[in-house]
């Protein structure tokens, strides 16, 4: 039986010796120290061995095991090493390979428009708020000199959240006007803001109209503004907007809170005034509409109308990229189609 332990464990070191992979070595456990392995059978049986014989036997089986255990343990630890550093080596960085792009996210065409709109202003001296899209009757229409059943009502085709329009009734506001007289009960002056904002018209949609679409709201007021004020703040707008060489022009136009009302259009970006299909052949694109705030308006928010005048503005957001971009459908920019929003 010793002669059979030498051979054993001469065999289960050479076989260990060549052992390169994790689960060889892990057969190559259970075949010799395992439940079942030869070794451990000789171990369970000395009990039937004569006393002498047994001592000896035993002795040298357990050692035997013992040295068995030992080797493989530091074969495991041979092993782990080099599985550690090929998998390393695999996985090695080369921080001179030229990097994954990183898609960025950017603002939508509209946003981008709005805060170039109103750094203009604020260049100017103008302050930027913000009002609620949700507006009563009274802040859309009464203020602003336009009573129940007066027919300018018609102008704004309206999306009303109250059925009872004879009572006090909430509407999603038709444009940021309401905020010139939300501004003017709040603060007294000189005042001098601009207000962007979503407004919403109950209107069958085209190529040029949205039922949203945003406005920029601009109010002036203190003593001795005029109309010469209201054209240099405009015309200054143009000019940083569409360029030095494009022109501006100012037509009477009504609106019932202002007098006089104007109409500002500049001459069209697509053909340079010569007139095209986008103008209408006229040469010129109307994108605003101002004047001298109404004296009723100023007295209903007790800012004396005698002391001070104002001028006020509401500009259409959309107009402006559709004119500078060439882009002939206003739909495209709420499509959420983004082959169209990554271009901006
Ligand atoms: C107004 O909304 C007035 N509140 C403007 C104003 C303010 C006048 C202050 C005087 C003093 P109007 O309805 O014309 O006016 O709209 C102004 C601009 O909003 C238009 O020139 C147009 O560019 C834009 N606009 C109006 N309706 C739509 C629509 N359905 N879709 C997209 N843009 C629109």
């Amino acid at each position: 039986m010793l002669e059979e332990l030498e051979k054993l464990q001469i065999k289960a070191l050479a076989e260990l010796d060549k052992i390169t992979g994790s689960r060889e070595l892990e057969q190559w456990r259970i075949r010799y120290l395992g439940k079942k392995s030869r070794l451990n059978q000789i171990l369970h049986s000395l009990s039937i061995l004569p006393l002498v014989e047994r001592r000896s036997t035993g002795a040298r089986a357990n050692t035997i095991k013992k040295t068995l255990e030992a080797t493989l343990k530091e074969k495991e630890e041979i092993l782990g090493e080099a599985l550690l550093l090929s998998s390393l080596e695999g996985r090695r960085l080369d921080v001179t390979l030229p990097g994954q792009p990183i898609s960025s996210g950017r603002f939508h065409p509209i946003t981008q428009t709005l805060e170039e709109i109103c750094q203009v202003f604020q260049n100017m001296g103008f302050q930027v708020v913000e009002g609620p899209d949700v507006e009563w009757d009274y802040y859309n229409f009464e203020a602003l000199n336009i009573p129940q059943d007066h027919p300018a009502r018609d102008m704004f085709a309206t999306l009303w959240i109250d059925s009872d329009r004879d009572k006090k009734s909430r509407l999603l506001r038709t444009h940021t006007s309401p905020m010139q007289i939300r501004v003017m009960e709040q603060r007294r002056p000189p005042i001098r803001v601009v207000v962007p904002g979503r407004c919403y018209r109950y209107e069958a949609t085209d190529a040029t109209h949205e039922s949203m679409f945003y406005q920029v709201e601009g109010l002036a007021v203190d003593k001795n503004i005029t109309l010469a004020d209201l054209k240099g703040t405009l015309f200054d707008f143009c000019r940083c907007l569409f360029g030095e060489e494009r022109k501006v022009r100012f037509r009477c136009d009504y609106f019932p809170f202002v007098e006089p009302g104007v109409e500002v259009a500049i001459t069209c970006l697509t053909c340079n005034g010569a007139g095209c299909r986008l103008c209408g052949y006229s040469g010129w694109i109307e994108i605003l509409g101002a004047g001298m705030v109404h004296p009723d308006v100023l007295k209903r928010v007790d800012i004396d109308p005698e002391i001070y005048s104002g001028f006020a503005f509401g500009l259409g957001v959309e107009r402006i990229p559709m004119l500078r971009y060439g882009i002939d459908d206003i739909r495209l920019f709420y499509g959420n189609d983004l082959r169209f929003l990554r271009q901006f």
